[in-house]
């Protein structure tokens, strides 16, 4: 009699012993997967706080004091999201000279925006001094490019016209895998894009594509052509240009005198083929121009950048000091 009784409580134990450890590794991978949950704190392709449709106040510039106070979360106009990691760390370059209400007005309206896209995001206004008269765009964004990446590892550049509005934050500032462009409906062009191979404006680009490029040629200054020769550069490399929808990509484009032409554009395009591999990144070292000082203002990172005069021939599109 005994012998039976010790059997059945040896089995009982046993199969006691069977259930405790299933529970134990149920209850092991279910918090595990919790776990996975908290590690995983992607901000969603979706950013929840989007509005569509953005009013834009072009009337008054704000004062810069006043809109600070409203980013105290900014600083060297650079921020992140609080509650979740950004999908992409973007860089926003912009260009400039002499136009301090734009930049404030510019400025005003962009940070509410790249919070609400929920990026971790930084404003570089690269500006540009010294003896040189025209104003030389493709130099200051292969400058500001090469200057913020010393300092800060981004994968995607904005280059942005400081007098466009984005008019709509569903137009995500961040990269996908081929080049942007941003700027596809402009209200100075009813809305419509001008040219299939416009590339001006606002446009984005990983930074391997930038590299890939040799970001923009430095030989054109005073306005025009520089984005039609990035184009050349983008077909020449066969990267495909990707847009989005046209209802989306709206801007309103800042009033303002127009800055002087380039008159060398046309001869430089030509060109443009021959001079791409040696004309851009791989030959800043031999630009006449001087990073005079890098400064952390509220909202944005002003580069101060010293630019020698020169004169272009337009014949071969050299370069050289217009004092030599
Ligand atoms: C083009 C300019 C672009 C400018 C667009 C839109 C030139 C080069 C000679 C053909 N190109 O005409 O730089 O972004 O207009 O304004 O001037």
């Amino acid at each position: 009699m005994l012998l039976p009784r010790l059997k059945r409580r040896r089995w009982k134990t046993l199969i006691l012993q069977v259930f405790a450890t299933l529970l134990l590794l149920l209850l092991l991978t279910s918090s595990l997967r919790w776990k996975d949950r908290d590690v995983d704190d992607t901000c969603p392709v979706d950013p929840p706080n989007l509005t569509g449709p953005v009013n834009v106040n072009l009337q008054e510039a704000p004062v810069l004091a006043d809109i600070s106070m409203e980013h105290l979360d900014v600083v060297g106009g650079q921020w992140r999201p609080h509650n979740c990691t950004a999908r992409h760390k973007v860089a926003i370059l912009v260009p400039y000279r002499d136009r301090r209400e734009h930049l404030h007005i510019f400025l005003n309206h962009i940070h509410p925006i790249l919070k609400r896209q929920l990026l971790d995001y930084g404003v570089y206004v690269i500006e540009q001094y010294g003896d040189e008269p025209m104003f030389c765009k493709g130099l200051l964004y292969n400058v500001g490019f090469t200057e913020v990446l010393k300092n800060r590892s981004y994968d995607c550049f904005v280059f942005h016209d400081v007098d466009l509005l984005l008019e709509d934050d569903r137009n995500i500032y961040s990269c996908s895998s081929s080049p942007r462009h941003l700027s596809v409906a402009i209200d100075k062009f009813n809305y419509t894009l001008p040219y299939k191979q416009l590339f001006g404006g606002v446009t984005l680009l990983s930074a391997s594509h930038y590299q890939t490029l040799n970001g923009y040629s430095n030989l054109y200054c005073g306005w025009g052509g520089e984005d039609d020769d990035m184009y050349l550069r983008l077909f020449h490399k066969k990267l495909k240009i990707s847009r989005p929808d046209k209802t989306v990509a709206r801007y309103k484009m800042m009033r303002h005198n127009q800055t002087k032409l380039n008159p060398n554009r046309f001869s430089l395009l030509k060109t443009s083929q021959d001079r791409y591999g040696h004309d851009g990144l791989t030959n800043l070292h031999l630009i006449d121009y001087q990073v005079a000082s890098v400064h952390q203002y509220h909202l944005y990172t002003h580069i101060a950048v010293s630019v020698a005069a020169r004169k272009v021939q337009a014949t071969n599109g050299l370069v050289t000091n217009s004092t030599d």
